[in-house]
């Protein structure tokens, strides 16, 4: 495999002159019936509709020779079998295998990596047998009772999928069963979750692949602690996942544990056994499974080269169109679908933890723009707050819609002759078109200037599949994007120096005054410790 610089990638050069004169979307007849069907895309029961991008044949020849040139597919498919993908050349880092896909490669005799597969099969089956012992009434309360809720505690990668997972498919949750997430250290997180649950009919599951988590090892406490009172014994009531070996690795602590691999990154994780237990709580083991068929669905059809044939990658491709050429410095995700509301969040960390980064696969500073700063919040609530910006401020936003022709719940309103689905979806239309073509007006407050690139992902309805299939088309087009500019996507350096000055704070205010070497007087940490008197 070759890394190369993507400033020496000759693609490079042809995208950036055709960034002097990018399409005009406001031209009369631009967006004609041809033009919607010719850059429209299907794939996975997904449809990309991406004539609203300011693009052309030639852009979308060179975006593929770009593709080619920084060989994306045969690297992704070297990640997907195993090479060690998480690693900065000459200097000491993760050195780990990236294989995320192979939590959902479990339905297929030849998996692209065997071993890795067999794991994620084997805790599906500990999964699996959990979740018939707690349907059995083999697993119950000390009242002999059926649990009814889970509680997920976990932050970062084991709290942002799973939570959006579960939020996005609450419709298919099985009756009786609810689950909610513990995330924030904030003690007030936790208090307003616990005081909304029966605790006795509560099991916590408490995620976190180190197993030493600040926040999470703190409200796991917590947690253990709220059952005592309650006089509940903890070993009946807290299940575990964790990375095999980790401090929680521990069977005498929990009721059950399963366990995760150092080669699934966090923020990738939600398919492996950090989302699975949850979401198999909440939605019966088989409907969790087709989330891994959507997702592992996407997994394969990422394999094409073709970038006009393959979602991810032709979602990667037009993001650096739109980043590195047109200049474009955030991303908004704009989900026409309530049960999406947790989902920009997920791919905020997915994306901004991946590909937020400065150096190459080679330690070197890069020199191109890598990730940009990815936002979002679901539509049409988002119309009524911050789409002023998008169709008239200064700073230009991408957009990436995502709708879904069918409601989930099936219990739609008609008033004034319309569905409220269908006003919801002829709004997404409505806005992707008014930022692409704008308006022309005599009064200058009232123009609308257009050439505000956008597309549109739409699916018939929002399913446990449709959203497999939604989570792996976004973890590739990230994965995609970093190979392109040649960074590591995998690792999260920069989230230490944070945490390191907090553990000295935290010492500063543990008690013996001294914090780990004793902080200096006129140190800053001490300054802003006097300054902001926290409780001692
Ligand atoms: C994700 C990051 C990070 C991680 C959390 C929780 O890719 O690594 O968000 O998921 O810090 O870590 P633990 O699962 O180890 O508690």
């Amino acid at each position: 495999m070759q890394f190369l610089d993507f400033s020496k990638l000759t693609a490079v050069g042809k995208l950036q002159d055709y960034a002097e004169s990018p399409c005009d979307l406001t031209a009369p007849d631009l967006l004609s019936s041809r033009r919607f069907s010719k850059y429209h895309l299907s794939s996975c029961g997904f449809d990309l509709l991406y004539a609203t991008q300011r693009l052309d044949d030639s852009v979308l020849t060179a975006l593929q020779e770009l593709a080619d040139e920084a060989e994306l597919v045969e690297k992704f498919l070297a990640m997907k079998r195993g090479a060690v993908m998480n690693r900065i050349e000459g200097f000491p880092s993760e050195e780990r295998q990236v294989l995320h896909t192979s939590s959902r490669d479990v339905f297929r005799e030849n998996p692209d990596h065997p071993s890795s597969a067999r794991q994620a099969k084997k805790q599906l089956a500990r999964l699996h047998a959990f979740l018939q012992d707690l349907e059995s009434g083999r697993i119950v309360n000390q009242a002999g009772e059926p649990f009814t809720t889970m509680i997920q505690v976990g932050i970062g990668g084991s709290d942002l999928g799973p939570r959006a997972l579960c939020l996005a498919l609450t419709a298919y949750g099985r009756s009786g069963h609810s689950v909610g997430f513990i995330s924030n250290v904030d003690p007030d997180d936790a208090a307003q979750v616990l005081a909304g649950v029966d605790l006795s009919r509560t099991l916590v599951n408490v995620v976190s692949k180190s197993g030493t988590t600040l926040e999470t090892v703190t409200n796991e406490r917590l947690v253990r602690e709220a059952f005592v009172r309650n006089e509940l014994d903890p070993a009946r009531h807290i299940i575990a996942v964790t990375g095999k070996g980790s401090p929680m690795d521990d069977p005498a602590r929990y009721l059950a544990t399963f366990h995760m691999y150092d080669y699934i990154g966090g923020r990738y994780s939600a398919t492996s056994m950090v989302g699975m237990v949850t979401l198999g709580f909440l939605l019966g083991y088989d409907r969790a499974l087709e989330i891994l068929s959507g997702a592992h669905a996407v997994d394969r059809a990422a394999e094409e080269k073709n970038i006009r044939k393959n979602m991810p990658l032709l979602m990667a491709m037009i993001g650096i169109w739109n980043h590195n050429f047109l200049g474009f410095p955030t991303l908004a995700v704009l989900p026409y679908s309530q049960a999406l509301v947790r989902f920009p969040a997920h791919l905020q960390q997915c994306d901004m933890e991946s590909n937020g980064k400065s150096v190459t696969r080679l330690g070197g500073l890069v020199r191109w723009q890598t990730g940009p700063v990815v936002w979002g919040e679901p539509g049409t609530n988002g119309q009524h707050a911050f789409y002023q910006l998008l169709h008239q401020g200064t700073e230009i936003v991408p957009a990436e819609f995502i709708g879904f022709r069918r409601c989930q719940y099936g219990r739609d309103f008609t008033v004034k002759g319309t569905t409220s689905q269908q006003k919801l979806v002829a709004n997404m239309l409505a806005q992707s078109l008014a930022l692409a073509q704008g308006r022309p007006h005599e009064n200058p407050n009232k123009y609308f200037p257009g050439n505000r690139p956008n597309s549109i992902l739409l699916a018939d309805q929002l399913t446990p599949y449709t959203m497999g299939t939604l989570l792996a088309l976004y973890e590739h087009r990230i994965v995609f994007q970093g190979l392109c500019w040649n960074i590591n996507s995998f690792d999260q350096e920069g989230v230490q120096l944070g945490k390191a000055l907090a553990n000295r704070l935290l010492a500063e205010l543990s008690g013996d005054g001294t914090g780990e070497q004793g902080l200096p007087e006129n140190s800053p940490e001490k300054s802003l410790l006097r300054l902001a008197n926290p409780p001692k």
